[in-house]
């Protein structure tokens, strides 16, 4: 009987990581299969350009995505900040499920909260300020009307960019905001978080309105090494990938 619900977030895949890529399909076929319910909180891809790119490894993700749908296992995804063009098509073809950020799960009984992360990082100006703009309709149908290869190379510019934008930014600003943190576990009555995208692992205890609150971040997986949070009913904890 399959019970327990995993957690996973910030892969990564790209064309020039297969190792991540290995172990996410082996991962998908050897363990996710037991469980219940996977839950994507986004990034699982570096870069997604449209659910009509088919260059690799994405045919491969794609079929394994479906064999696991197909076992019985759900699979939940939230788009990240490199991956929110997934779309519907994707979904169709591989059976999984699209959730919304945030959004509140029931895990076995407590209200839980689940976010890719980006929207907790409220210090950082600039990139909320492209967050909204690039989730309106208008500018994804924008993007998407060009041609896959326009997009393809779009992309590669933008992995450089980030890469030299992210080192000139502080930690702090990087990180998300405790206040944002609190004010949004308040606003959807959950005492419990769990998201990605900061890269950094933790559980953090704290207090909203004199109750304990805990904050679930989940480890970016590494050519070396991933992690996966596993919840049953008796609690959770890390598991090596
Ligand atoms: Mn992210």
């Amino acid at each position: 009987m399959k019970k327990e619900n995993l957690f996973i977030s910030d892969l990564h895949i790209a064309w020039d990581k297969p190792e991540i890529t290995q172990r996410f399909l082996r991962f998908l076929d050897n363990r996710a299969i037991k469980a219940s319910a996977l839950y994507v909180l986004g990034d699982l891809f570096d870069a997604w350009v449209g659910d009509d790119d088919s260059s690799p490894p994405n045919p491969k993700i794609r079929e394994s995505l479906k064999r696991l749908t197909e076992s019985g296992t759900k699979i939940y995804f939230q788009q990240g900040n490199r991956d929110f063009l997934l779309g519907d098509r994707f979904c169709d073809a591989t059976g999984i499920i699209l959730l919304d950020d945030p959004v509140v799960i029931d895990l076995f009984g407590v209200p839980t909260l689940l976010m890719h992360g980006d929207l907790l990082c409220t210090d950082d100006l600039p990139y909320q300020e492209f967050r909204s703009k690039s989730r309106s309709p208008e500018w994804q149908q924008g993007v998407l009307s060009k041609p896959l290869f326009v997009r393809l190379l779009a992309a590669r510019w933008y992995r450089i960019r980030s890469y030299f934008h992210k080192r000139k930014k502080t930690q702090e600003i990087m990180d998300v905001n405790q206040g944002t943190v609190t004010d949004m576990m308040a606003k959807f009555n959950c005492l419990r978080l769990i998201h990605g995208h900061t890269h950094r692992p933790n559980i953090h205890n704290f207090e909203i309105n004199g109750k304990p609150a805990q904050r679930y971040v989940l480890a970016a997986w590494t050519k070396d090494k991933g992690e996966a949070l596993v919840w049953d009913e008796n609690g959770c904890h890390v598991e090596v990938v």
